[in-house]
């Protein structure tokens, strides 16, 4: 393999050259490679894709986002959307500062994965993670993965990792509507670039003339992921991760005279930020992101109230405000109606790190250009007067309230698991969740072992068995003063309670408790979920890229029976002999909890 810095900043150095010469400007493709996120060249999207036979009208006929339950009944449309991802490394300046970056399909972030609800995903992954090789596997977040919960992408829980310079294929039911994102889960690997939004269309109430597409809020850090992490992960290291900057869509300028000399990377002052173009009044669907590693963004629009009208990939009982606050892998689709200016007003949309998340750069900025502003123009709005209340907390449970109402069920099955930092013997600070801090085993992953029937694994895996219980009830103890985003994969948990302190028992709206796939639970608080549990292996951990390096995170698995009888397709062994194979000939370097 060679050694990575000799390798690496041959390769660097003449990037850089290129790169600085040839511009005194920076171009989208320096900044963001292939990736149009930002500019006013992205496409706005359509109510749902017409490019294949259509029954009645819509894809998705009589189905409602307010009188149907969406996990039972979803459209089997039979139409496949056909994705080719190639994940390489590369060279790009988000806010000026170059660094190497991981790149899909040349893009940062990657490229928009646009489906029907009902359809069929298929994306061909190849990794071309090389110089140095490395492997790498993607999840699509918030998706349910029901009928197939080996496609779910995290590594020695659901798959191998896919070897560096082979193929896995992805293939899934978009069996939910809404906003979400894909995003690497080996390692902290996708603070490196290696992301993207998806847009699932569906039925909705609110009306509204202009979907505007995906906006990514992300934190931004100079340094790469394992650098980051092996620092973080030294003895007596600092668990608290500093970020350089925060990106819309992204993008954000960056003040180089921060930059020390001794650091040698160019940095340009001209970056550009995101622009956004508003037709005067007409109403606007945003589609929030937060695809960050660590930080809890607030974000808003100058002078423009918000209409919240789905959170996560679950539709919500639409309310307004100001502010929306998102955790890491948190989502908002929200309505901005364009009547506050004149057709040639600008303002600035914001979105701010919380004072909860270590940020050297907390503050970023787009432009929201009505239809006949000048778009090289600088917006002169004043911001909301909203101060920041400090708790890390979401939106309160009490207005957050999903559209279609599910009453929450009886658990058969109560469990407490306790958040705790810790330092090891060798004076490595790391996350003890349930217990244990975990560590995966890229080479077994547990989806495969329980197939094969053996469900005995080292305690490390942190993996818990729920056997028959299907309806389960879990309160996160939170001991430490961090706010943590804790997200499950394959479903959509009811929100029982969140707040400081112990739990008093209090359900908020037992009639229609809250759902999420990510829900922030406060420093020193509690967070009480529910979730009707579907047969396989559910990864529950916080969604801060450098917390679940550190160990935080555990395995769930749902009727085990079930997952012994499933018919997992060959390619997911075949992928783990390819990684076998890999792993004989080149050293693993895992530097973390491996997720
Ligand atoms: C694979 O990665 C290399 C080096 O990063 C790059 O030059 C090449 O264009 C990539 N190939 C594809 C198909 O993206
Ligand atoms: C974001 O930060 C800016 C600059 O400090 C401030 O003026 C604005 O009020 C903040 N907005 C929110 C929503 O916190
Ligand atoms: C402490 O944790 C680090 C990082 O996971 C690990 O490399 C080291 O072996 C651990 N030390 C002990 C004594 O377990
Ligand atoms: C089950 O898997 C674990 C982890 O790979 C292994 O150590 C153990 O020997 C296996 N048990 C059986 C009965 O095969
Ligand atoms: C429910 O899960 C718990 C924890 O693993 C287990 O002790 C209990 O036996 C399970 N109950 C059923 C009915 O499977
Ligand atoms: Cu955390």
């Amino acid at each position: 393999m060679g050694s990575f810095h000799g390798v690496f900043k041959g390769v660097v150095d003449t990037a850089l050259a290129v790169f600085y010469t040839a511009t005194a400007t920076l171009t989208q493709n320096n900044t963001n490679g292939l990736s149009l996120l930002g500019t006013l060249l992205a496409p706005t999207l359509p109510l749902f894709l017409t490019n294949n036979p259509l029954p009645d009208g819509y894809p998705w006929g009589k189905l409602t986002d307010w009188g149907n339950n969406q996990y039972s009944e979803y459209p089997k449309t039979g139409v496949v959307r056909y994705y080719e991802f190639t994940a390489s490394r590369g060279f790009i300046a988000p806010d000026g500062y170059v660094r190497d970056v991981l790149l899909v399909n040349g893009a940062f972030p990657g490229p928009l994965i646009e489906a029907n609800w009902g359809d069929t995903i298929v994306v061909d992954v190849h990794n071309n993670i090389t110089g140095p090789e490395d492997g790498t596997s993607i999840h699509w977040h918030g998706f349910l993965q029901h009928e197939t919960p080996w496609e779910d992408g995290a590594p020695g829980i659901s798959q191998c990792p896919i070897p560096p310079r082979r193929s896995y294929r992805y293939e899934f039911i978009a069996s939910l509507y809404g906003t979400s994102w894909y995003h690497a889960h080996y390692s902290a690997q996708y603070t490196g670039g290696l992301l993207g939004p998806i847009v699932i269309h569906g039925p909705t109430q609110q009306k509204y003339d202009i979907d505007l597409g995906p906006v990514m809020l992300n934190d931004w850090y100079h340094r790469g992921y394992s650098d980051l992490v092996k620092e973080m992960l030294a003895p007596n290291g600092n668990p608290k991760v500093y970020s350089d900057n925060n990106l819309i869509n992204g993008k954000m300028h960056f003040d180089c005279s921060t930059v020390s000399p001794r650091e040698k990377t160019p940095c340009a002052k001209n970056a550009g930020i995101s622009k956004f173009r508003f037709q005067t009044g007409k109403t606007h669907r945003l589609r929030l992101i937060n695809s960050g590693g660590d930080g809890v963004q607030r974000f808003s629009i100058d002078e423009h109230t918000l209409t919240v009208i789905a959170e996560d990939f679950v539709p919500v009982k639409p309310y307004k405000t100001s502010v929306v606050t998102l955790g890491v892998g948190q989502r908002a689709d929200v309505l901005v109606k364009a009547d506050v200016g004149k057709p040639n007003s600008a303002f600035w949309m914001r979105s701010n790190l919380t004072s909860c998340s270590p940020a050297r750069q907390p503050n970023a900025v787009a432009a929201v250009y009505y239809d006949r502003a000048d778009t090289s123009a600088t917006p002169s709005s004043r911001a909301w007067n909203v101060p920041d209340p400090g708790n890390c907390a979401n939106d309160d449970l009490s207005i957050t309230e999903p559209l279609y109402p599910i009453p929450l069920p009886k658990p058969s099955f109560t469990q407490a698991m306790d958040i705790e930092l810790y330092k090891n013997a060798s004076d490595v600070t790391l996350w003890k969740f349930n217990g244990v801090s975990m560590r995966t085993d890229y080479n077994h992953p547990v989806m495969l072992l329980a197939n094969e029937g053996n469900f005995s694994y080292p305690a490390e895996w942190n993996v818990v068995n729920y056997h028959s219980n299907t309806s389960i009830r879990i309160i996160v103890n939170n001991r430490g003063p961090v706010a943590h985003p804790m997200h499950l994969h394959g479903h959509n948990f009811y929100v029982l309670h969140e707040g400081p302190g112990e739990w008093d028992g209090t359900i908020v709206r037992p009639r229609n408790p809250h759902r999420r796939d990510v829900y922030l639970v406060r420093g020193n608080g509690h967070l009480v979920i529910q979730f009707d549990g579907a047969p396989g292996i559910w990864a529950f951990h916080c969604h801060i890229a450098w917390h679940a390096s550190g160990g935080f995170l555990a395995s769930l698995i749902v009727e085990p029976k079930k997952v012994e009888h499933m018919d997992i397709p060959k390619d997911v062994e075949q992928n783990c002999r390819g990684w076998e194979l890999w792993s004989k000939h080149n050293v693993v370097d895992q530097i973390d909890s491996g997720t």
